[in-house]
């Protein structure tokens, strides 16, 4: 495990928060400006950076925590909720994150997603919702718009 630099002067700044590893999302993708909004506005929770832990599933949205220069895991398809809420339960203590898409959230971790909630667990839940499978190429998902399929009404 790499170690976190920590800065020493008590004041985090977004630039903390950078890991300098070259993002790969594809030119103009709006995942930029998320993770912009993120290290600009992290600093002002007031919460110290050893303690933010970020917990992605897959899919584009999910490298977010390589380009975050704090303690996460990129993990497995859906299952982020899962092995945040085990974060969360052993280390009570830490800012936990869950970075997913729509897809990973709601469709392959929709149980997962649910669960969450019933559990209630104190864990945030930032969801990258581009209406679609972005890393596979461009399938559906459970957010993207409703289409009109003509040839359906023959059985309506
Ligand atoms: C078990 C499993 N099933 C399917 C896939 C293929 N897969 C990779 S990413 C993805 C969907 C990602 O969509 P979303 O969560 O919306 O993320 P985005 O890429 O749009 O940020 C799928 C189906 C996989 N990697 N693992
Ligand atoms: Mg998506």
């Amino acid at each position: 495990m790499e170690t976190l630099a920590i800065p020493t002067n008590g004041s985090l700044t977004s630039k903390d928060l950078d890991s300098g590893i070259d993002v790969k999302w594809c030119p103009g993708c709006g995942d930029y400006s998320i993770l912009k909004q993120v290290q600009t506005v992290f600093p002002e929770l007031g919460v110290p950076k050893e303690k933010f832990v970020f917990i992605s599933g897959i899919g584009c949205s999910s490298r977010f925590n390589y380009y975050m220069d704090t303690y996460g895991m990129h993990s497995i398809h859906g299952r982020a909720a899962a092995i945040a809420s085990g974060v969360k339960a052993s280390n009570p203590d830490l800012s936990v994150w869950i970075v997913s898409g729509d897809g990973d959230a709601f469709s392959i971790g929709g149980n997962h997603f649910i669960h969450l909630m019933r559990k209630n667990f104190d864990v945030n839940y930032l969801v990258f919702n581009n209406q679609i499978y972005s890393l596979t190429k461009g399938q559906y998902s459970p957010t993207s718009e409703p289409t009109v399929y003509p040839h359906l009404s023959l059985f309506l």
